[in-house]
């Protein structure tokens, strides 16, 4: 079984995190999802609109997830490679020249793919509130 890890705050759900789910799910057979902690996201220097626990439920429920983790810290990745046998790293292409995700091509196979064009959480808070 190829299992699939990708990481995220998944706040106010868009199509952009439902294509990358989805993306990732298409290159293997179990989708494990990392999504950040309040906390974490606070080190991060966002403050999501959803709770850890609503952005948890909302990413369960999306038909290619298949188990969702906390993800609190930078450096929890290597550890969770291995806690999980993760045979790939999906990533949207914002990361891709990212030091927290360097190193981690020794451990797993690491995919960087598009992102969504023209959709982002901040770009929905700015929206609705012009
Ligand atoms: N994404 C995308 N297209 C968009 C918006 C987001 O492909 N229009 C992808 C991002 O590249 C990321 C995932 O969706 O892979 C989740 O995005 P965010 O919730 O914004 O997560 P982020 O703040 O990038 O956190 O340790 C990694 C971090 O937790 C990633």
């Amino acid at each position: 079984m190829k299992v699939v890890i990708t990481y995220g705050t998944f706040d106010l759900l868009h199509k952009g995190h439902v294509n990358i789910l989805r993306r990732a799910k298409e290159l293997g057979d179990y989708l494990i999802v990392g999504v950040s902690t309040d906390e974490f996201n606070a080190i991060k220097g966002k403050k999501s609109y959803y709770s850890y626990e609503d952005r948890k439920m909302i990413v369960e429920a999306i038909r290619y997830v298949d188990l969702v983790i906390p993800e609190e810290k930078w450096e929890q990745k290597p550890d969770d490679i291995k806690k999980y046998n993760v045979d790939v790293m999906v990533m949207g292409s914002d990361w891709a020249d990212s030091n927290e995700f360097s190193g981690l091509q020794d451990l797993c196979e690491m995919v960087f793919l598009p992102r969504t064009e023209n959709i982002s959480t901040t770009q929905i808070k700015s929206d609705l509130k012009a």
